[in-house]
């Protein structure tokens, strides 16, 4: 699906792009140093690298159609980025692709108060829509460890789940609408956040989980939701099996997660704190609500805030102890403790942690084999329990292989037509979308 051109481009052509793209937005937004480029080629986990031609950092929605219509003209393909926070390789170029960075669109709109949206620009940061929404009495529903970087237009993209899920759903729900640049240079916009629009195909919603395949989102028209009042009881109980914790759902609840021993092991190195319950068990249960759960008689559970420490420092804390093949998956609930289980079959040492309420299995896997090799015997076993090779974090680069494993080729091939429709020539994010065709 890549316009192939833009990997053999001659140096000359590569020279008038640059400076084409420097008249359009400014030299000053435009970076091909090195040292200049460095954080925007490797991805946040350090295992992906690419390179690119140049870096560009349009203001405005107008500078963005102008860079994709002269990327189009060049033959050089483009990758959307936000906070390049991805874990699935999505975020970066892999061969030379243009590199276009939302970082510039942080446009937050005054709370409309009356309806509860908030229009923000892509490049806002979870953080900072959070505390805008706050201080209008409002908050933002998705919530995710990578918050102070990921962005509205990354979370979009790629469909971001987090800890709040099981209480106000993932980010398609947050969606009323979107600003969008397609690869042609036309612009898509619905932003008037009306509740009920059956006016025509939702198009914004074909945008979500797209990965920057379809166009570059460049503003989105976002719900936000009253806080409950109230005190926010936190709890984590040893259980034998997650599936045990499910038992914990209910009203009230505002997030269910899980981890391994070793998980909360290393969680609990990185923070300098003793493990938290009385005795060790093989997985532990985090559970927040707005009244003190019922933990059931005999359960080895502490209740304090600070237990989310031990969740909210995993990624981190594991990226210091190595640099593991990470796969995000999902199962269904009735198969999960089958699932884990399973997963002791696998060489190297395996970390599982994850979104308990879901399903959705965060499986790190230390030392062994190869990546590809790893993969083939994870996703074997996600198969073989009736889930899914990608439950929040995309398909990226490091999925594509896979793909084929939980979607029909008729799936693929309606998602190969809407990719031609709406990016002919195959300019936005060629490796993901190479990824797309299975
Ligand atoms: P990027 O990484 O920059 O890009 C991600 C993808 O979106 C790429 O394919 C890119 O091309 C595309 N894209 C970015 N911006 C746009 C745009 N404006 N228009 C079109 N396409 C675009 N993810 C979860 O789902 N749940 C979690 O709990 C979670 N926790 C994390 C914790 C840590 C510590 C880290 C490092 C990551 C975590 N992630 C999690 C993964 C990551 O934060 C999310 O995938 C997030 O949505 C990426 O946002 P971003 O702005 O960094 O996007
Ligand atoms: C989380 O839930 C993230 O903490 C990251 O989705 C998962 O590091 C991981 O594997
Ligand atoms: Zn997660």
């Amino acid at each position: 699906m890549s316009s192939g051109l833009g990997a053999t481009a001659h140096p000359d052509q590569q020279q008038g792009l640059r400076e084409e793209l420097a008249k359009l937005v400014g030299s000053t937004h435009v970076f091909t140093d090195t040292d200049m480029v460095a954080g925007y080629v490797t991805d946040w986990t350090g295992a992906w690298h690419g390179w690119t031609r140049a870096v560009v950092r349009p203001g405005t929605v107008d500078e963005i159609r102008q860079v994709m219509l002269a990327c189009g003209r060049a033959g050089v393909p483009i990758v959307p980025q936000g906070g390049n926070t991805g874990l699935v390789g999505g975020s970066i170029p892999h061969n030379g692709e243009v590199v276009l960075s939302l970082r510039r669109f942080t446009r937050l709109d005054p709370v409309d108060t009356v309806a509860g949206q908030v229009t923000a620009g892509a490049g806002v940061t979870i953080t900072a829509l959070r505390d805008h929404a706050r201080r209008s009495g409002f908050d933002y529903g998705v919530d995710l460890t990578s918050r102070d970087s990921a962005t509205v237009g990354g979370t979009i993209a790629t469909n971001a789940g987090g800890v709040r899920v099981i209480a106000n759903g993932d980010t398609r729900r947050q969606v009323l609408g979107l600003e969008v640049v397609l690869a042609e240079g036309n612009v898509i916009s619905r932003l008037a956040g009306i509740e009920k629009d059956s006016a025509g195909l939702d198009l914004s919603q074909l945008f979500v989980g797209s990965e920057g395949t379809l166009g570059v989102i460049t503003a989105a028209r976002l719900r936000l939701l009253r806080p409950t009042g109230g005190e926010r009881h936190v709890a984590l109980v040893g259980v034998l099996h997650p599936s045990q914790g499910l038992e914990l759902r209910g009203p009230g609840v505002t997030a269910l997660e899980f981890l391994s021993h070793n998980s909360l092991t290393v969680a609990a190195r990185h923070l300098g704190r003793r493990l938290p319950t009385d005795r060790e068990h093989p997985f532990y249960v985090l559970v927040e609500s707005t009244s003190l759960p019922d933990l059931g008689p005999g359960a080895d559970a502490v209740v304090d805030e600070r237990l989310w420490d031990y969740r909210e420092v995993m990624t981190e804390a594991l990226s210091r102890h190595g640099t593991p093949h990470k796969f995000d998956v999902g199962v269904p609930l009735s198969r999960l403790d089958e699932f884990v289980e399973d997963l002791e079959q696998l060489e190297g040492e395996t970390f599982v942690f994850g979104h308990l309420a879901e399903g959705n299995c965060h499986v790190n896997v230390l030392g062994g084999d190869d990546y590809a090799t790893v993969a083939e015997r994870v996703f074997g076993l996600v198969i073989e329990n009736g889930g899914t090779v990608a439950s929040e974090h995309g398909i990226g680069v490091a999925k594509g292989q896979w793909i084929g494993l939980t979607t029909t080729p008729g799936e693929q091939a309606v998602g190969q037509r809407i990719k031609a429709a709406l990016d002919p020539t195959g300019i936005l994010n060629p490796a993901i979308g190479r990824a797309l065709d299975g």
